[in-house]
């Protein structure tokens, strides 16, 4: 009996009951391919990333004493494939069953479904062991109900494992949610804690990468890398997350900056995703760091609301809509990405300063991609499905589940809003109250129709003007059709003419 069992790259969770047993006739597979470096362009430091997080997770399991067979993205043998390696190795190893842990991408788990009806031995396909609820959890909550709305998700999730709960079923400090308390801008004070992540020298390895011909785009940062590359590492960046930046998590999780890439935000998306930590262990710590007294209740509950609300909920929309979501453009929005979406070279600073730090960094946190570049994106009706690209390609935490109901449904409302309650947009008022971009920035604020005028606030009228239709029933916009009413049909003429100068030269804004 030889059982082969397929470890995929963001399948890293050393704690799965797979590993509990050392067996001589189990063979782990993990492969670097190019199906999965190339079905869209990634960012260097993700491919870096994934590839030394792999190497890194195989070489502890051959420590352990498991059988590993480790496909490299150089190796001659290796028909960069998934399906074409493992029937490979199927038959190299004399497998009498194949076994994987459930993809978290509708793709892939399409391709092993179908792969398993042509190999001739047993299969089995069993769970990550890594998320709260499963795949149809979301779907059965909101079964008959149009609109998704994540807080009764949240809710139930709270109630469900118990967290942060009184006995009585109320949710401590009275308050489900401490969003109105979260929403401060930034100026400098209280101090942005210093990077805590280790640094590695992959140089090496970037240089296999290149030289297998895989393409990428953004800083590699190859001799001074700092995402994590296991579960120890994620864990020092867990603690200390919750020991400098948690406390100051809530108040200013939506605050923009010039001066500072991560805020007080965690990083700990990438070690989530590829499943190095558990969101249970995240959420335990959370509610001690808040219980211990090391963090107010409104930075505890906030940031669980990302992990136990958001995370969880996201999956679950994504696993209810695809197939059907990858088509999703509810606006009918065609205009391809400008180019300096892989330079950040535009005038407009708060684009410029997201765009030029995801390119650096591979990372930008969560106002930066729906206030800044998805805010832009939707104004400027890029097509959804380019910008779905992009988003894919370019975060280090970008895997399809996560990305795109983010992207395609929080983001782009190309759903059409099952997943939010009014498309994210602003005119440049909302980025300036958040941030210090507007600041310096060639654009003027406050103007809509000059030849220095930012260009958000033309864009954000005409995006109304545009959609009146599709939109004008929301209860949410209600305020901003009562102001589009009181303008003249001969300002909304100069706005439109303005929108159509801005968009035909998008390449030079
Ligand atoms: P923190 O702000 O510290 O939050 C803690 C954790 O909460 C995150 O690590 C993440 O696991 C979870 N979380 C928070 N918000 C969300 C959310 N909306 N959906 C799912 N999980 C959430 N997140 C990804 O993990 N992968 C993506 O590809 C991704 N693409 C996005 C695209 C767009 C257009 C938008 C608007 C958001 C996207 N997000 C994505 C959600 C969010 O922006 C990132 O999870 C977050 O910025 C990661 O940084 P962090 O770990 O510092 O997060
Ligand atoms: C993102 C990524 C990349 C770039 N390369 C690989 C790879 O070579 N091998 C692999 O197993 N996984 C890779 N990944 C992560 C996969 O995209 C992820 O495992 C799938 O999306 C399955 O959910
Ligand atoms: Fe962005 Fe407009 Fe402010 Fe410039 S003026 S930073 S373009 S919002």
């Amino acid at each position: 009996m030889t059982s082969v069992r397929l470890v995929l790259g963001d399948q890293l969770n050393p704690q799965h009951h797979w590993y509990q047993t050392v067996d001589d006739h189990v063979t782990y597979l993990l492969m670097e391919v190019r199906e999965e470096t190339d079905y869209v362009v990634h960012h260097a430091q993700k491919i870096i990333a994934i590839f030394a997080a792999m190497r890194d997770f195989a070489a502890r399991l051959l420590a352990a004493g498991h059988q590993v067979h480790y496909l490299k993205i150089s190796d001659t043998s290796n028909q960069q494939s998934l399906t074409k390696n493992i029937l490979q190795l199927c038959r190299e190893h004399n497998a009498t069953c194949f076994e994987y842990q459930a993809p978290d991408e509708w793709r892939v788990d399409r391709t092993l479904k179908n792969l398993c009806t042509t190999l001739q031995i047993p299969t089995h396909c069993i769970d990550t062991e890594h998320f709260l609820t499963t795949r149809d959890d979301a779907s059965r909550i909101f079964s008959g109900r149009r609109q998704w709305l994540m807080e009764y998700f949240y809710r139930q999730m709270r109630i469900r494992y118990n967290v942060l709960m009184e006995s009585n079923g109320k949710p401590i400090g009275v308050q489900w949610n401490f969003d109105k308390e979260n929403r401060q801008a930034w100026s400098g004070t209280p101090a942005e804690p210093i990077d805590w992540r280790s640094t590695h020298n992959h140089a090496a390895l970037w240089a296999e990468i290149q030289h297998a011909g895989v393409k990428s785009f953004g800083e590699g940062h190859e001799t001074d890398f700092r995402w994590p590359l296991n579960r120890a590492e994620a864990l020092n960046h867990l603690n200390a997350f919750i020991k400098d930046a948690l406390p100051h998590f809530g108040a200013f999780q939506d605050a923009l900056n010039t001066e500072a890439s991560r805020l007080f935000h965690s990083l700990l998306s990438f070690a989530l995703n590829t499943k190095m930590i558990h969101p249970q262990e995240v959420i335990e710590k959370t509610v001690h760091a808040y219980q211990t007294g090391q963090a107010p209740l409104a930075a505890a509950e906030g940031f669980i609301r990302q992990i136990l609300g958001w995370r969880e909920y996201i999956r679950g929309v994504y696993w209810a809509s695809m197939p059907g979501y990858a088509d999703k453009n509810y606006f009918a929005h065609e205009r391809p990405l400008p180019e300096w979406f892989w330079t950040g070279n535009t005038k407009m600073r708060c684009v410029a300063h997201a765009i030029s730090q995801s390119l650096d960094t591979a990372y930008a946190h969560h106002i930066q991609r729906l206030m800044i570049i998805g805010n832009f994106s939707l104004l400027a009706g890029l097509k959804p499905d380019a910008v779905h690209q992009w988003y894919l390609g370019v975060y280090i935490d970008a895997f399809d589940w996560v990305e795109r109901p983010n992207t395609l449904g929080m983001s782009q409302f190309a759903d059409g809003g099952q997943l939010a309650t009014k498309p994210y947009v602003s005119s440049a008022s909302y980025i300036d109250k958040m941030s210090n971009y507007c600041k310096g920035c060639h654009y003027d604020k406050k103007d809509r129709l000059g030849s220095r005028a930012c260009p958000f606030n033309a864009l954000y009228w005409d995006f109304f003007v545009r959609h009146q239709k599709k939109l004008s029933g929301n209860p949410r916009l209600g305020i901003v059709f009562q102001q589009l009413t009181k303008m003249s049909d001969e300002q909304k003429d100069q706005i439109r003419i303005k929108a159509a100068s801005l968009m035909s030269s998008i390449e030079e804004l």
